[in-house]
């Protein structure tokens, strides 16, 4: 298969026109308006989507997530607390949020097809000191490591604690998904290793700057609550920074791929991710 986004192939990295459409079509969910910043932003909000019950009923489980060591977790490097645990969506309450029916309105139509589930996880930022996530596209990693080959995939992100300030939200550069940029070559680091601290697919730092021109010089800092929905085009450049508080910031997300962009062979890797950080087993919804 053509590779229309190489990567981590030279000493150098570069800019690459991106040449997936961000929305096939926009939802009856949605107000037209909501449809059309997503394409030209590369996010969106929606306050209070969920119900605080079913919320509510995640946060438990994320909890008894950690308590049971379901899922494959990746450890924070210094604290050596959970940082985040992938393959958890077979846990009831959040196939509650996952089958939800206007967030499938949504999402199917922004893909233009039917959608599997390529990633969940929770990540926990749980207190002081918990890392942050450096600026990069998860498609620059997902096209890289896992063999995803279009930009038709997006990823819903679930508050369920408070996303304040000061305790790392997330935040992202508006339209910066509408160019690829093309990470140079560094030594390849494990699966686990770049998930923990990523070492290889982080933009350089005048690239950042470019996306930082590009938008202004803004970026949009996502403060969210349980039971808000956060939508992500896959090759937003978004991170954040530590938890500067005692409270945690737990946070679900699912990425959803189309099914018209199934995972072939990694285009800039040697040693296949686990399943439960990139799915090749297609579950449909
Ligand atoms: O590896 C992943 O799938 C996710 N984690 C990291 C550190 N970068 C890309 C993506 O968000
Ligand atoms: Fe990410």
């Amino acid at each position: 298969m053509k590779d229309n986004y190489p990567t981590r192939k030279n000493e150098s990295g570069k800019f690459i026109e991106r040449l997936t459409k961000t929305i096939y079509k926009t939802s009856d969910k949605l107000s037209y308006y909501s449809g059309d910043f997503y394409n030209e932003n590369g996010f969106l909000v929606i306050k209070n989507f969920f119900l605080k019950k079913t919320i509510s009923k995640c946060l438990v489980d994320s909890l008894d997530i950690l308590k049971n060591k379901s899922g494959l977790s990746t450890m924070e490097p210094v604290l050596k607390t959970t940082r985040s645990v992938t393959g958890i969506h077979n846990i009831n309450s959040f196939k509650e949020i996952i089958r939800n029916r206007s967030l499938k309105d949504i999402v199917t139509s922004f893909l233009g097809s039917d959608v599997y589930i390529h990633q969940s996880r929770v990540n926990y930022k749980t207190g002081i000191g918990s890392n942050g996530w450096h600026w990069h596209s998860d498609f620059e990693t997902w096209h890289a490591q896992d063999g995803m080959p279009e930009m038709r995939c997006l990823t819903a992100m679930i508050p369920l604690t408070v996303n304040s300030e000061s305790n790392g939200p997330l935040m992202v550069i508006p339209g910066s998904h509408k160019k690829f940029y093309s990470c140079k070559r560094e030594k390849q680091a494990s699966a686990q290793e770049n998930f923990a601290d990523q070492k290889e697919g982080i933009p350089d730092s005048d690239a950042i700057e470019q996306f930082f021109k590009d938008a202004g010089n803004k970026v949009e800092v996502i403060k969210c609550n349980p039971g808000d929905l956060v939508l992500f085009d896959c090759n937003i450049i978004h991170g954040s920074v530590q938890n500067m508080t005692p409270l945690p910031r737990t946070n679900f997300f699912v990425v959803f791929n189309s099914i018209e962009n199934k995972l072939v062979h990694p285009f800039s890797c040697e040693k296949m991710r686990p399943e439960e950080m990139g799915a090749r087993i297609i579950e449909t919804i």
